[in-house]
């Protein structure tokens, strides 16, 4: 992508809206625009790191076994009428007339639905496990949206719900859940750590929410300061083993982490004072085992191995995609700007023409960057006649993690400068060097 026709329309000042560095630096980067109160376009920058984000959620979903479909984000009150939630959901959930004067709503969640779509066609236990997913848009009326996407009215939810025959069933398709969770966050360069949670308007008595520690969290939470440094499971980690995945939970459940709405002081006490932690969190996934609870209203059964109907109980999983890209910055930012993860950055590669119209310059950019796109690198070229000095002030604040720097000088002996964006480090090496080191 050349700069030149990218559109990334970036800031210089602070935006005096923003509270939280996040919020601030995505403004600054052209990532995100507020369109009303609450609710962002994407910009293209932004769009990218989300579209990463993604597809790193969504692979763990399938290798855990969860199936992808989509879901409308405008649903009938008709089935949350079913459920008792249409009335019992209050003044977040956004409610419509269509033409008709028909209720519809902009919808908070998806139980009722993915529930409809199950009864509608599974009738028996061979059926089962299902876990089904989608990355949808969701609406719900905050009565405090703040710090930009990162509890804001519009947001992406990744949602996913599970079906099983029995509690045992379900409890491991919930391990599933959780384990995938756990690889997911560590992918984006993210270390959450699963506490006990309030289950709040979905129901249900099992729940962990994944909180990312950070000071400008909106959760007030406690733990085990060892969950800090617990390993991860492996891309080798079968899914369908029943032992394996309930060790992975026992494990990560075996030390005390709460937030506050289940904290317990005694508990808490009981750890060593110098293994507690207390701090804040963001929250950036939450997960519930709910049984029946909307399987029986909405009379969502199959028929068993002993031949009688049974009510399917259920779980639900949801990640917020829109959150986690704030949450990705709180946890790794410098004065200067975002310091992406290589595995969500917009691009890989920032080349830089330090003198734009200077032959050898452009010669040597245009080589570099025809190298690396062409071995499948995604990469910016500066090739605008800013300056030097705005080059590089820009360059840091998108947080790409590598930038290779063409000057005059250097290039008039062969050579371009690499940098690394999280330590600052320089090397000056060959053209050739340069685009070996990011093409083998
Ligand atoms: N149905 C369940 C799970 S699928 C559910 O709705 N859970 S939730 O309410 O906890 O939301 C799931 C995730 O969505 C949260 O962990 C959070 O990451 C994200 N999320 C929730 N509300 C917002 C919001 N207002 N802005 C941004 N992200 C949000």
């Amino acid at each position: 992508m050349r700069l030149s026709r990218y559109f990334m329309p970036i800031l210089k000042e602070n935006p005096k809206e923003a509270e939280i560095v996040s919020h601030r630096l995505m403004l600054r980067a052209g990532m995100i625009r507020q369109q009303s109160q609450g609710i962002y376009s994407w910009l293209p920058l932004g769009k990218r790191v989300l579209d990463k984000v993604n597809a790193i959620i969504r692979d763990e979903q399938n290798r855990a076994g969860a199936i992808e479909l989509s879901m409308p984000t405008l649903q009938s009150a008709e089935l949350w009428q079913e459920s008792g939630r249409y009335d019992a959901y209050g003044k977040e959930m956004l409610r419509i007339k269509d033409r008709q004067d028909r209720p519809m709503l902009y919808g908070p969640t998806n139980e009722e639905m993915v529930t409809d779509i199950f009864r509608s066609s599974v009738k028996s236990y061979k059926d089962l496990p299902l876990n089904l997913y989608h990355i949808q848009l969701k609406f719900r009326d905050e009565i405090r949206p703040r710090f930009g996407t990162m509890r804001s009215r519009e947001f992406m939810m990744k949602d996913a719900y599970s079906f099983d025959l029995t509690r045992e069933g379900a409890e491991h398709s919930y391990n599933k859940m959780f384990a995938a969770y756990l690889r997911t966050f560590d992918r984006l360069g993210l270390r959450a750590i699963p506490m006990r949670a309030d289950t709040g308007p979905i129901g249900g008595k099992l729940s962990h929410e994944f909180i990312i520690l950070a000071d400008t969290g909106e959760s007030e939470v406690f733990c085990h300061k060892d969950f800090v440094d617990f390993d991860i499971p492996g891309a080798k980690t079968d899914f369908d083993s029943v032992e394996g995945l309930q060790a992975i939970f026992d494990k990560w459940t075996s030390l005390y982490a709460a937030t506050s709405e289940m904290h317990d002081e005694a508990a808490f006490n009981a750890v060593p004072e110098g293994d507690r932690l207390s701090a804040r969190g963001i929250e950036v996934g939450h997960i519930f085992y709910f049984g029946t609870k909307y399987s029986e209203p909405m009379g969502a059964k199959v028929q068993g191995p002993d031949g009688k109907e049974h009510f399917v109980h259920m779980g639900s999983y949801g990640i917020g995609p829109t959150r986690l890209v704030p949450a990705i910055i709180e946890a790794s930012h410098d004065d200067n700007g975002i310091i992406w993860p290589a595995s969500v950055a917009p691009f890989d590669i920032v080349v830089i023409n330090m003198k734009a119209g200077d032959q050898a310059c452009d010669d040597t950019c245009e080589l570099i960057y025809a190298a690396l796109t062409k071995a499948g690198k995604d990469v910016l070229y500066d090739d605008t006649d800013d300056r030097a000095g705005t080059k590089f002030a820009t360059a840091d604040l998108i947080g790409v993690p590598v930038q290779i720097i063409a000057g005059p000088r250097a290039v008039a002996s062969g050579e371009v400068e690499v940098k690394d964006r999280k330590t600052g480090a320089r090397e000056t090496m060959t053209i050739e060097a340069a685009i070996n080191r990011f093409v083998a």
